[in-house]
This record gives structure tokens, C-alpha cells and sequence, in this order.
């Protein structure tokens, strides 16, 4: 049975990037403009490209990526008066298992993002901007072509954007389905017809990024950010979320969740106050574990249900806010099953350049195998903490940390669940058939 959530939870909802995403149509520019569509930009156009980076340092908007690095001193990064084209890229290419607030943002309201670019580009002086998707969002990325289309029709993209003289071309540019692409360096290589591989950093793409010349890269729902911060000002982005994690953000919920979908808070709301929201667990279901920001951030329980998740508050509890993807699963499901699943994922994506990651994970893999169809040792539980302790940090890129994670955070908090493969009491998950290759 679904509950319905007290009146003080509901007023935690603060719909501000979502909130068009009910309306009809909204991803038409007619209906965008009609619901204060380009009023930023036109707002936006008129102030110095550099009170526009002031203003978002202000705002205390943090990246929505996963990192929460603050986007106002990323901004501030991109030399000025250098001689080089800058180029502003969106990282649309979500694709961290559980995380889904981009591809519905894109979906829905298309405008906003594109709106977001053009302003930033402005702020950063960039001429040219590319918003590179995941292959698979087919959906998404017709939209955003169409959103593109109508907004070069109606003056906002491509010479003297609104009579200010800024000019600037968007091109939506669709990946091949590479997790590793969504890591900004790899992005940048597969951008530029490369394959998709991390780069060494520093230097750091805000000095040489894409064609080695100054680059912002920036989340979807950063860049999507912006028109709002624009419009309502610093004060009013601060008044959401905490003082050290401003504004809202998209929470996508999923698992054993009655109403799974994306909810819009305040950052520092509680998952606590997130499954009174989604109606409450799925029946006959008891939390037991969950990630707060997909399956790259270390796995958290049922004692961290008032954990403000926000940058600071997860980072307390042993976690990482991530891209605020929660996964939510229960007593009926297994951490060291899901565990195996998430690095099948990882050795999957693996892009192979580093040793630690590529070789890290495939003997993971292997050891989880063993465990799960009951031939597992205790040994075994060493062998993956020290494999952890040889791929965490010292991979090229946070593929490889990423993947570590639930490793680490399951045993842990459920070193019991693998002892019971190990010494009998619960029957193989994997059949010995699925051991071949092994
Ligand atoms: C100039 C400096 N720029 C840092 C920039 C840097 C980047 C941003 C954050 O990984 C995490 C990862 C995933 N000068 C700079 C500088 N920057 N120092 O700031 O950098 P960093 O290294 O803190 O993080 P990152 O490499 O961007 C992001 C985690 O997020 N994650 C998300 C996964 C989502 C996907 C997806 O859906 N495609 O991959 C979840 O937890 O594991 O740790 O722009 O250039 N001195």
C-alpha cells in the first residue's frame, strides 16, 4: 500500500528545472517562450560576459555531474584575451547506472538547455558550444535537434544573437554508447573523432580542452541551471539547498520505490523525506541498502536515512552525493549480488587504457563469480579489498574508483551476506554453468 506524504514533506518539493516538464508541448519554443523562455537570455545578453560569471560564482552553483565542482570558478578558468577559440561543451552523456534527470530534462524541456548554452557561451566567449549525447537517448537527442532548429529560426543561435553582435553555433552530437565518453577528457577525444579514452590531467580542459584550446565542460542540468540563476538571482538560488550545496536538485529515485521518478528538492533533503515523497517503499519491502548518487558512490543503509544528502552532508557519512541517483533496494534483494551486476558494468565499460581498472576489474568479476555459485574462500573477501586498494586512486580516471565503491562500502556493512555464500548457509546465486570463463 502506497502512503501519501504529510503536507510539510510535500512543500520540500521545489520545482524550478522540472517545472515544465508537466506542460503540454513545452518543448516547442512557441510554449517555452510563452513560460518565460529566453527572457534570460535576452536578460543575460544585455550584462557584461563577466558580471554573468560573478553572478553564477554568487549563486554558489555547483556542478551537477557528479563532482560538485563550483561552476562559477570553472567559468573563471577560461583565459581571456588568449587569441584562441573557447569552446563550451555539455556532458549530456548520462550514463551512470541509476541516474536518469538529464535525458527527462532533455526530453521535456529542451529549451531550457539550449537557452543555458547560449548564456554561457556569452559568458565565457565562446562562439561554438556541442552538446554531446549518449548514443542510446535517440529521443531525447530528436528533440534537442529540434529545439536547436527552432532556435537558430528564431534568431537566438548562429550571428548577432538578438542585435548584440555575439554569434554562436550549437551542434548536438550523439556518442556511440560508451560509458567512459561521459568522463570529460574521453568526451572530449571522441568529440574531436578520436576513440573515446581519458586524458592525462592536468592540464585540465579549461585550459586545453577541446582542440586544445580553453574549454568548459559542463553537466546537462548545470548548464540548464543557468537561465534560472539568470532570471531570479543569486539570493533567491541560495535560499534552496544549504549553504555550502545551493539550489535545487533533480533526485532520481529507483528500485524498490512505490512511485520511482525524479523529485526536485532542495539539496540537503533526507532519503528519508525522498520515500515519503515517492509514496513510501514498495509493500512487503524494508530499506536495507541504497546508493546516494548512483553505483559509483559507496553504498549506504538503512541508518543513514536522515543523511542531508548534500555534497557535505553524504560526503560525512562515507559516501558521495554523485549525480543524486538513488538506487534503493531492499531485504528481499542481495548487496553482494548487485555488487557483481554493478562491476560486470564497470569491467564492461572499462575503456582498457590503464592496467589497474581493466585488469582490476576483470579479477573482480571473477572472485564474485566464484562467490556466487558457493566456491567462493575467505580468502577471496582479501583478495577484493586488496584488488580495491591497487585500482582506487591509481587509475587514469574515476572509472576505475567508481567501480571500487560498492565493493568496498559492501563488505563493510555486509560482510555477512558473503560469508553466507562462502560457508553454505545461502544457496549459489550463480549456477556453476555460469562460471564458465571464469
Ligand atoms: C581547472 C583545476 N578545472 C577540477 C574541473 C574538472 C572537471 C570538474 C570536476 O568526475 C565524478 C567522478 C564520477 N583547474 C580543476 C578543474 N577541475 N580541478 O572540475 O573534476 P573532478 O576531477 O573532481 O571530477 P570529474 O572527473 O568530473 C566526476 C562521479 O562524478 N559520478 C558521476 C558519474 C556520471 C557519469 C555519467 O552519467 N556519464 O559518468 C558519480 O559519482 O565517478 O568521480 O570538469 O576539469 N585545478
Amino acid at each position: 500500500m502506497t502512503t501519501t506524504p504529510r503536507r510539510e514533506t510535500l512543500e520540500k518539493l521545489t520545482p524550478v528545472l522540472t517545472k515544465r516538464w508537466l506542460s503540454p508541448d513545452a518543448w516547442r519554443i512557441n510554449v517555452y517562450e510563452q513560460l518565460d523562455g529566453y527572457a534570460a537570455l535576452r536578460k543575460a545578453i544585455a550584462a557584461h560576459p563577466d558580471d554573468l560569471i560573478q553572478l553564477i560564482k554568487d549563486s554558489g552553483l555547483r556542478g551537477r555531474g557528479g563532482a560538485g565542482f563550483p561552476t562559477g570558478l570553472k567559468w573563471g578558468f577560461i583565459p581571456q584575451g588568449d587569441g584562441k577559440p573557447h569552446y563550451l561543451v555539455v556532458n549530456a552523456d548520462e550514463g551512470e547506472p541509476g541516474t536518469c534527470k538529464d535525458l527527462p530534462l532533455m526530453t521535456h524541456d529542451p529549451h531550457s538547455l539550449v537557452e543555458g548554452v547560449i548564456i554561457a557561451s556569452y559568458a565565457i566567449r565562446a562562439n561554438r558550444a556541442y552538446i554531446y549525447i549518449r548514443g542510446e537517448a535517440v529521443h531525447a537527442a530528436r528533440r534537442l535537434r529540434n529545439a536547436v532548429n527552432e532556435a537558430y529560426a528564431a534568431g537566438y543561435l548562429g550571428k548577432n544573437i538578438l542585435g548584440s553582435g555575439f554569434d554562436l553555433d550549437l551542434v548536438v552530437h550523439s556518442g556511440a554508447g560508451a560509458y567512459i565518453c561521459g568522463e570529460e577528457t574521453a568526451l572530449l577525444d571522441s568529440l574531436e573523432g578520436f576513440r573515446g579514452q581519458p586524458r592525462l590531467r592536468p592540464p585540465f580542459p579549461a585550459t586545453h580542452g577541446l582542440y586544445a584550446s580553453p574549454t568548459v565542460v559542463n553537466n546537462v542540468g548545470t548548464i540548464a541551471s543557468v537561465p534560472y540563476v539568470v532570471l531570479g538571482g543569486a539570493a533567491w538560488w541560495k535560499s534552496m539547498g544549504t549553504e555550502k550545496s545551493a539550489g535545487p536538485m533533480i533526485y532520481s529515485l529507483s528500485g524498490r520505490i512505490a512511485n520511482p521518478g525524479q523529485y526536485e528538492c532542495g539539496l540537503g533533503i533526507t532519503l528519508r523525506e525522498l520515500i515519503e515523497l515517492a509514496g513510501g517503499m514498495q509493500p512487503g519491502h524494508n530499506l536495507r541498502f541504497w546508493t546516494p548518487g548512483g553505483s559509483s558512490t559507496p553504498l549506504l543503509t538503512a541508518e543513514h536515512l536522515d543523511v542531508p544528502l548534500d555534497f557535505e552532508g553524504v560526503a560525512a557519512a562515507g559516501s558521495i552525493l554523485g549525480t543524486t541517483a538513488t538506487q534503493i533496494f531492499s531485504d528481499q534483494d542481495c548487496p553482494v549480488y548487485a555488487t557483481y551486476r554493478w562491476l560486470e558494468f564497470y569491467h564492461h565499460e572499462s575503456c582498457g587504457k590503464c592496467t589497474p581498472c581493466r585488469e582490476g576489474n576483470y579479477w573482480m568479476v571473477r572472485v564474485y563469480r566464484r562467490i556466487l555459485s558457493g566456491q567462493g574462500t575467505v580468502e577471496d573477501l582479501d583478495t577484493l579489498l586488496d584488488t580495491c586498494d591497487n585500482v582506487l586512486g591509481r587509475a587514469f580516471c574515476g572509472l576505475g574508483d567508481g567501480a571500487t565503491s560498492s565493493v568496498t562500502s559492501s563488505l563493510k556493512y555486509f560482510k555477512q551476506d558473503y560469508l553466507d555464500y562462502i560457508e553454505g548457509r545461502k544457496a549459489p546465486k550463480l549456477s556453476a554453468k555460469q562460471l564458465v570463463g571464469a
